[in-house]
């Protein structure tokens, strides 16, 4: 890297599932590609989310990558959601059986990227003072690795331990014999206090917003029903990419509000039972209609009350939102620990946070003395982690710019303006709204493709027409607008953080993108600038 003259093909930001993926596909060509990685190993989310009961919410049969057969044949998966752990173990045996490891540089940072037009090579600043060139920079930072950390006076000087879920110590905290404080109620909250309360003395949990959570009823994975899986796996892995989220939820193609109220209860009690985020696929109009959606609002109510002894305290953490406009939560007894006298919920509706003093949450006039602080506040989404690098494109724009009043991203996986350089999940691509691993799979497949396809014509780069651009920022905000997911302050929209434009950023619909992003291939990279050598 100390050798200036010398440029490669590919610089790519990021060892998560995307990266590896990316550095094993461009390794195929025969090019000449670097990971650059914050932390000091891969995984991504999962190496750094290690807080308690971290787990997967996709079954972790379809949460895993598919290009390879003889890689989802062997690895075996333990339980239905896969721990953290395992998750991470399954990064590195991918990473060490396709020989990747020697391609990536950990513990770097990269600061900044600067687009050199009269080279056609993107030079990269790292954090350790070194720069890379690059005919190509490929983003795969992830939709949500930058902690979100809130804005609250005397945080900074609590004197007290303070975690992030995003940022967890590597070593674990055990929290016993400890008041604990947990700020949030998302999944990653709903996934740790259940653990957090069976160590700790007393758990006070500050909620903003309620959140609704179906049970997960995590177990161990019957060996039959995966031989039965994996006999079948790549038809099966095929039919996925027909479905709305790009995963198996076993779609209902039927509407909530033409079956009578009976049928519907027996429905949703029979989803209920089974568990997991398969609730919101058992109609087809859950999240497109707010009449439909009401009646698995009212369902959900009836359940939370049966799971919370204190009809005031289940009235609390139910919400008022639509259902699903926030990402649906699944969890491991949540909503029972509020029936142990040493959990307590703290409505910050009613009394909001208004400063860390010392070793105490303040809201209004009360302090809450503990002794540490678990802030489960979750992340700068989707554009967080490219907007915290100092990118300039062709005429020296800087994205944070260009994206000042929300991203444009054609396809989400360039930018006009930036030319040879490529987002993994980027803004306007389903991303967040699917199976997470096909979708990035679905990416660098794509990405890698297009490098080889400039390669073999002569291209020097490509970045998308402003025009095609703008139309697809458009269409992604049009789609969102037919659901209920614009209807609540939720990370989509860039809405847990403060001063962060609001606009819908992934896409809806699986099937419709796929299919978009291979026409737009089969006809000549329509949408995009290409130039000649
Ligand atoms: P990441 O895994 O986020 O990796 C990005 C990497 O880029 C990070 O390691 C980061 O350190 C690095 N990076 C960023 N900026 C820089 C920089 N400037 N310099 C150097 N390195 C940088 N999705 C699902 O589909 N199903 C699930 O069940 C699911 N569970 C989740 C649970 C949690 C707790 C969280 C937080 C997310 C979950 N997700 C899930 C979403 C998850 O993020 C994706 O599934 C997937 O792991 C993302 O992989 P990635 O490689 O795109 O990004
Ligand atoms: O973060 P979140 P997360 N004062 O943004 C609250 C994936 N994931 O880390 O809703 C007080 O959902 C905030 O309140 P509000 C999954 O995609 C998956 O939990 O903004 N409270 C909210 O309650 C998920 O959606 C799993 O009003 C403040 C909470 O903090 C995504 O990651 C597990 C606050 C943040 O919730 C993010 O989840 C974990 C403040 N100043 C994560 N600021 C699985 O189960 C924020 N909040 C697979």
């Amino acid at each position: 890297m100390n050798d200036s003259t010398k440029s490669i093909d590919a610089v790519i930001v990021g060892a998560g599932f995307a990266g590896i993926y990316m550095l094993y596909k461009l390794r195929q060509q025969g090019l000449e590609a670097r990971v650059i990685e914050a932390g000091s190993g891969v995984g991504g989310t999962w190496y750094w989310n290690r807080y308690p009961g971290a787990r997967c919410d996709i079954p972790s049969m379809q949460y895993s990558y598919q290009f390879s057969e003889d890689l989802q044949q062997e690895w075996e998966w333990s339980e239905k959601y896969a721990t953290q752990s395992e998750i991470l173990t399954y990064a590195e045996h991918v990473v060490e059986r396709f020989g990747l490891a020697d391609g990536m540089t950990f513990n770097t940072r990269v600061d900044a990227t600067h687009y050199l037009p009269d080279q056609d090579q993107w030079r990269v600043e790292l954090d350790s003072g070194e720069h890379i060139q690059a005919r190509f920079v490929i983003m795969a930072t992830g939709c949500l690795s930058k902690p979100n950390y809130p804005n609250i006076d005397g945080l900074d000087a609590a004197t007290v331990p303070v975690y992030h879920t995003g940022n967890w110590p590597h070593e674990g905290v055990d929290f016993t014999g400890k008041n604990v404080g947990v700020i949030g109620t998302g999944s990653s909250a709903i996934q740790s206090t259940p653990i957090i309360a069976k160590q700790a003395t007393s758990l006070k949990i500050f909620q903003r917003t309620p959140n609704y959570s179906i049970p997960a009823y995590n177990e161990a994975l019957d060996p039959d029903y995966v031989r039965e899986l994996k006999s079948r796996y790549r038809e099966y892995r095929q039919e996925n990419w027909q479905r709305g989220f790009g995963a198996d939820f076993d779609d209902n193609d039927q509407s909530a509000l033409e079956v009578s109220a009976d049928e519907r209860q027996q429905a949703y009690e029979a989803r209920w039972a089974k568990g997991g985020l398969a609730f919101l696929a058992v109609y087809n109009d859950l999240v497109f209609d707010m009449k439909a959606n009401d009646t698995a609002r009212e369902f959900f109510k009836s359940k939370i009350t049966q799971r919370v002894d204190d009809p005031a305290l289940a009235e609390k953490l139910v919400p008022s939102t639509p259902m699903g406009c926030k990402r649906l939560c699944v969890d491991t007894d949540y909503y029972e620990i509020y029936n142990q006298d040493h959990v307590s919920l703290i409505d910050l509706n009613e009394t909001p946070i208004t400063r860390i003093d010392g070793n105490a949450i303040v809201t209004g006039d009360v302090r809450h003395d503990v002794d540490a602080i678990v802030l489960a506040t979750g992340f700068d989404a989707m554009t967080g982690a490219v907007m915290n690098i100092d990118i300039r494109g062709q005429q020296g724009q800087t994205l944070q710019d260009k994206w000042a009043a929300g991203p444009k991203a054609y396809l989400g996986l360039a930018t006009a303006g930036f030319p040879n350089l490529f987002l993994v999940t980027g803004p306007g691509s389903p991303s967040v709204l699917s199976n997470m691993l096909p979708s990035i799979e679905q990416h660098v497949e794509w990405i890698s493709d297009c490098i080889a396809y400039m390669n073999s014509h002569q291209h020097r780069s490509i970045e998308p027409e402003p025009s095609a651009e703008d139309a697809w920022v458009a269409h992604v905000n049009e789609v969102a607008d037919t659901s209920v997911y614009p209807g609540c302050n939720s990370w989509y929209l860039g809405a847990n953080v403060e001063g962060k434009t609001r606009v819908f950023m992934p896409y809806l619909g699986v099937p419709p993108y796929v299919e978009k992003c291979n026409e737009v291939v089969a006809a000549g990279y329509e949408g995009f600038a290409l130039t000649t050598r």
